[in-house]
C-alpha cells in the first residue's frame, strides 16, 4: 500500500484541524482549540488506489522562519489553507510559500479557503484566492469544514497533485489521455 504524508499549513484559527477532523470524520467542534502538532493516520482509497495516509496537523504560523523545517522532509504534498474571512490569512499564503519553496523546490501544493459557510462575513473573493493559486502554481478551492463542504475534493486533488508529480499511472483519467492519443495515432 503506498504511503503518503501530507503537512496542512497556514494561519491560526483559520480552519486547519477542522478541515482535517472532518476528513477522519469526527464531530464539527465551535470550540477553538489550538493545535501545538498533531499526526493522523488514516487509510483512503482514492483513484482505485488505497493509500496509507499520514496527515500532520501543524501549529498555525503567523510570521516568516515559523515553518518548522522537519515537517518539510520526506514530505509528499501540501495542503495550504486560509481563511475567506480573513484577507490577512491570505497574504500568509505568499509567506509560507516562499518558505516551502526554499525548503522544498517545490512540493505538490493546494491552496483552499476555508469558512465559505459565512457568506456575509467572507471578504476574499473566489477570483483572489485563485489568483493567488496561480501565482505560486497550484489548484485552488473553497470548502466550509462547518457544513463539510468539498472536504473529500481536498485530498483527492492534493493525492492526485502527487501521483502526478510521481509520474504514476494508476489514474483512470491518464489512461483515457494515453487511449485518445494512441487511437489518434492509428488514424494518422
Ligand atoms: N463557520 C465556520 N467556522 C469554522 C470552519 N472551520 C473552522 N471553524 C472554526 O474556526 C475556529 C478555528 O478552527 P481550527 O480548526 O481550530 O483552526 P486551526 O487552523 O486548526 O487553528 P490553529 O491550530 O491555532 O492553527 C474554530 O472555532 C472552528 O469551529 C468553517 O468552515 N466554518
Ligand atoms: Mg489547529
Amino acid at each position: 500500500m503506498p504511503s503518503r504524508k501530507i503537512v496542512v499549513l497556514g494561519s491560526r484559527g483559520v480552519g486547519k484541524t477542522s478541515i482535517l477532523r472532518r476528513f477522519l470524520t469526527f464531530p464539527f467542534q465551535d470550540e477553538y482549540i489550538p493545535t501545538i502538532e498533531n499526526t493522523y493516520q488514516k487509510n483512503y482509497k482514492c483513484f482505485e488506489v488505497q493509500f496509507d495516509l499520514t496527515l500532520i496537523d501543524t501549529r498555525g504560523q503567523e510570521k516568516y522562519g515559523s515553518l518548522i523545517t522537519s515537517y518539510t522532509g520526506a514530505t509528499d504534498g501540501f495542503i495550504l489553507i486560509f481563511n475567506l474571512c480573513n484577507r490577512k490569512s491570505l497574504e500568509m499564503i505568499s509567506i509560507i510559500n516562499d518558505e516551502l519553496q526554499f525548503e522544498t523546490g517545490g512540493a505538490p501544493m493546494l491552496l483552499v479557503g476555508n469558512k465559505n459557510d459565512l457568506k456575509k462575513e467572507r471578504v476574499v473573493k473566489y477570483s483572489e484566492g485563485k489568483e493567488v493559486a496561480e501565482s505560486i502554481g497550484c489548484k485552488y478551492l473553497e470548502c466550509s469544514a462547518k457544513e463539510n463542504e468539498n472536504i473529500e475534493q481536498i485530498f483527492e486533488i492534493i493525492l492526485e497533485e502527487i501521483e502526478k508529480r510521481n509520474g504514476s499511472l494508476t489514474f483512470s483519467h491518464s489512461k483515457k489521455t494515453n487511449k485518445k492519443q494512441n487511437s489518434e495515432c492509428i488514424i494518422l
